[in-house]
């Protein structure tokens, strides 16, 4: 699989113009910004609309875990902070959109990606939330690997993604705080909050392991996303990292993390942990995660239930714009 998906990309590189390749390489090797303008090669477009389109997805669908718990927020304040949250993760998306759409694609064209299943999400949004513990542990787990994988796409060579993400990785920090925030108030209330933070911890950890995507060995895209600096580090580097980071964290709030093989390495400077179930990884990614089919029946159902508007928004921007003319 990684030879091919290697070879493809090989292949289409080579029908490329070698003078225009040779300058977009200069270009990218020297941390320019490359722009919705500038010549590049037609795979190197593809892989950007591939992942921003992935993770505009990802931001939509990842409303609906965090959405289900809006009418039953413990409080006032727990429900506003929440309604915030999940409304700057529909920002996040049509911002993502918007950016996938500089490289010629349309809104259209991805949305029907995602509805047929042709087009990716993140596997973590196909796990049910199923208690208000749920929602601390996505803000602090989801949000924290959310932050740690898209710190280094601020810096990514596309420039409208890299341009979104600096916006979207402040408000993922203040979602991560909020989240360990409702994880701190649980770990330190009465016997049964602290018993269902663990057990939130103890069903999120390992999928949180798993939105890093497969390990380097057997990432298909990474090598060439990494030397066209789309993926400025590696899955492993930052699943690394983020345990490291979390780990801590999990200890200040006197839970503990469900592995039982994670132990401190000195040498390496990092945590050693168990062997994540790719099996379960590979199964949630081909659509059989716990909840995939509610989640797009709930996606489709939104798309479907909004075509009136987007007709209104048309027709008066059409008229709007004959009376523009008019004028
Ligand atoms: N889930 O070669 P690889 C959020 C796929 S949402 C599903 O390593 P790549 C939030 C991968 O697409 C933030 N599929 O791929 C929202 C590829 O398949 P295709 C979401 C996955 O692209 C609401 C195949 O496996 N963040 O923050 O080099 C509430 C082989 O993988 C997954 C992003 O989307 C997965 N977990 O690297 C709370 C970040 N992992 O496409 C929070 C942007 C892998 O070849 N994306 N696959 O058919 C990325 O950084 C990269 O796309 C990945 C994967 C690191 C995810």
């Amino acid at each position: 699989m990684y030879t091919t998906e290697l070879e493809k990309q090989r292949m289409a590189s080579a029908q490329e113009d070698p003078e225009k390749l040779a300058e977009f390489d200069a270009r990218v090797a020297a941390d320019d910004f490359i722009e919705p303008k500038d010549w590049m090669p037609e795979a190197y477009r593809k892989t950007l609309i591939r992942q921003i389109s992935q993770h505009a997805h990802s931001e939509i669908v990842g409303m609906l875990p965090e959405g289900n718990w809006i009418t039953r927020a413990p409080s006032l304040r727990r429900k506003a902070v929440l309604l915030a949250k999940v409304q700057d993760e529909g920002g996040h998306g049509l911002y993502l959109y918007c950016a996938a759409e500089t490289l010629g694609t349309s809104r259209d064209e991805m949305v029907e990606a995602l509805h047929s299943g042709r087009a990716k999400y993140s596997t973590i949004f196909n796990y049910p939330t199923l208690t208000w513990a749920d929602i601390g542990a996505i803000g602090w787990l989801v949000d924290g690997a959310a932050i740690m994988n898209q710190v280094p796409l601020q810096r990514t060579s596309y420039g409208p993604y890299a341009r979104a993400m600096v916006r979207i990785c402040k408000e993922e920090s203040f979602h991560q705080r909020q989240g360990f925030e409702i994880m701190m108030t649980l770990a330190n209330g009465t016997a049964e909050q602290k018993r269902m933070a663990q057990d939130a911890l103890n069903r999120w950890w390992w999928p949180s392991l798993m939105m890093f995507g497969p390990p380097d060995d057997n990432s298909p895209n990474s090598a060439q996303s990494m030397r066209w600096r789309i993926k400025r580090e590696t899955n492993d580097e930052i699943r690394q990292r983020f345990v490291d980071a979390t780990v801590p964290q999990a200890e200040a709030l006197g839970l503990t993390v469900p592995d039982a093989d994670l132990k401190w390495n000195e040498a390496k400077g990092g945590y050693d942990f168990g062997a994540i179930d790719w099996e379960e990884f590979y199964a949630v990614v081909r659509g059989e995660g716990p909840v995939a089919k509610e989640r797009m029946k709930a996606r489709t159902k939104a798309w479907e239930d909004g075509a009136w508007v987007r007709e209104a928004a048309l027709a008066h921007a059409a008229k709007r714009a004959q009376r523009m003319a008019a004028e």
